[in-house]
């Protein structure tokens, strides 16, 4: 739709940036912090582990300092659970508690809002090891992992984030490091481990709720708008099933308590149905998010399957859909550019998706990442001309101001990344950040900070409220 007039950024709106624990923090065995599966599992050949990551740990301040300076109004990050609960559950960690205290104080002395992700992708080892997500005790550990934090930074944190994509956990499970790959079923282990999840994220939206009354919760998945790759009605019908398994199994579940009728049934006809015991529906009906925060990096285009053989499985990318035999097959979009890592870039599906999201939640959006990875070059004179990230950025937010126009509720944006990280599965040499980590793969370097120049061009979008771009 055309709009002659566009609708501004509201006064307030959350301009910030993201990271996660695992990919930024390092310091992964140090003061008292327990192992996470991510500490656990193994990394791509050539792409370095998160030991030391971009050592914000040590060097929060100064990186906290940076962000005050590019002008952030919020700062996404996570809490690493082995930090707070080293074994997962049993005794608290007091110097876990102190640095998250610290870092949040920090914030604020700056202004910048915590927007706290409760659990990214970093389950305690120690959990793991008594089945993880597949064993329901991992429900409890987690609703008690939760009360400490509302108990301890409840007072100051007013965005809390329950699971970051859950959805693509599963999708993706082997990549994530939570699926066990001795058990005969592994698919349907991870449906299981979905409801489990399902059941601790509505546990701790309620205990939020009760603890920081001023407080608002929300879910955190991967969310993209799905395009049959025709108008053939086959091809329109593919688009519904992967998004009713990629995006409205866990929305749905999360906003309204139900299952998807849709991916439920999908479910049932690969033999994947979790074990739903006496009250737990009650459970997920009960609790209400205040908001959606969702990622989203790209659509997906997908066809009809043709055969139920043929389709392979898609492992190992959370933004390439390749397919499911009988359900859907993906396909590459011919009107899209693709970032150097293979991910399509779509900005008008950016507003797309906010829409749809929009329609079918009637809820505050905020949009927890969004961002390009891309092998970024430090030219003499500590220099990173990442004008391709600029570009990105700009027609993005470009097209959130379109979608608020169109009527869309949407609180803030943080693109992925505040700063430099190890990608989950693409190493240090896939950059994301504003700020430039300086070490590579293997060689730590001096890790010294250094400002690109979309740093200096996100500083000036969040200074005129996203008038100039
Ligand atoms: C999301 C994760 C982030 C981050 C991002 C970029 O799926 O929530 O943790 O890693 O994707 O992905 P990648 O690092 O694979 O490029």
């Amino acid at each position: 739709m055309y709009h002659s007039k566009r609708k501004d950024f509201e006064e307030g709106f959350l301009w910030g940036a993201s990271t996660s624990a695992y990919q930024v923090e390092g310091a992964w065995n140090e003061d008292g912090k327990g192992p996470s599966v991510i500490d656990m599992g193994s990394y791509p050949e050539g792409t370095s582990d998160f030991k030391v990551a971009s050592d914000h740990y040590h060097r929060y301040k100064e990186d906290i300092a940076l962000f005050a300076e590019m002008g952030l109004k919020a700062y996404r990050f996570s809490i690493a659970w082995t930090r707070i609960y080293p074994q997962g559950t049993g005794e608290i960690n007091p110097k876990g508690i102190a640095f998250y205290n610290d870092l949040i104080n920090e914030l604020l002395s700056h202004n910048i809002e915590p927007i706290v992700t409760m659990y990214h992708f970093d389950l305690p080892y120690a959990l793991q090891e008594k089945g993880g997500w597949s064993n329901r005790e991992t429900i409890d550990a987690y609703e008690n992992y939760a009360k400490t934090l509302f108990k301890y930074f409840g007072d100051r944190v007013r965005y809390w984030l329950t699971i970051n994509e859950q959805n693509m956990m599963i999708l993706y499970g082997s990549a994530i490091g939570i699926v066990n790959p001795n058990v005969e079923n592994p698919q349907k282990e991870l449906y299981q481990q979905n409801h489990h999840m399902l059941l601790a994220q509505a546990k701790a939206i309620n205990l939020c709720h009760e603890m920081c009354p001023n407080a608002r919760i929300g879910p955190a998945p991967n969310i993209c708008a799905v395009y049959p790759a025709s108008s053939k009605p086959e091809d329109v019908l593919a688009a519904y099933n992967f998004s009713s398994i990629r995006n409205w199994l866990c929305l749905d579940a999360a906003v309204f308590g139900r299952y998807n009728s849709v991916a439920w049934s999908y479910m049932e006809e690969k033999g994947y149905t979790p074990t739903i015991q006496e009250g737990d529906m009650e459970i997920l009906e009960s609790a209400k998010p205040d908001f959606i925060a969702f990622n989203y990096y790209a659509t997906s285009t997908v066809a009809e399957s043709k055969n139920n053989t043929s389709d392979k499985n898609s492992i190992g990318d959370q933004q390439i859909a390749i397919g499911e035999p009988g359900i859907y097959h993906g396909v590459s979009n011919p009107y899209l550019e693709k970032t150097q890592f293979g991910w399509e870039i779509d900005p008008v599906g950016f507003r797309n998706t906010l829409r749809e999201l929009n329609d079918r939640y009637n809820l505050p959006l905020l949009v927890t990442e969004n961002g390009l990875g891309a092998y970024d070059r430090l030219e003499e004179g500590d220099v990173v001309n990442d004008d391709y990230r600029i570009e990105f950025l700009r027609k993005h937010i470009e097209q959130a101001r379109l979608a608020i126009t169109d009527g869309v509720n949407l609180i803030g944006y943080c693109p992925w990344s505040a700063i430099d990280l190890v990608s989950t599965h693409q190493g240090v040499s896939k950059r994301y950040g504003f700020i430039y980590v300086n070490r590579d793969e293997f060689d730590l370097k001096d890790l010294r900070r250094i400002r690109k120049k979309s740093f200096y061009w996100y500083k000036n979008v969040i200074k005129s409220n996203g008038q100039e771009l």
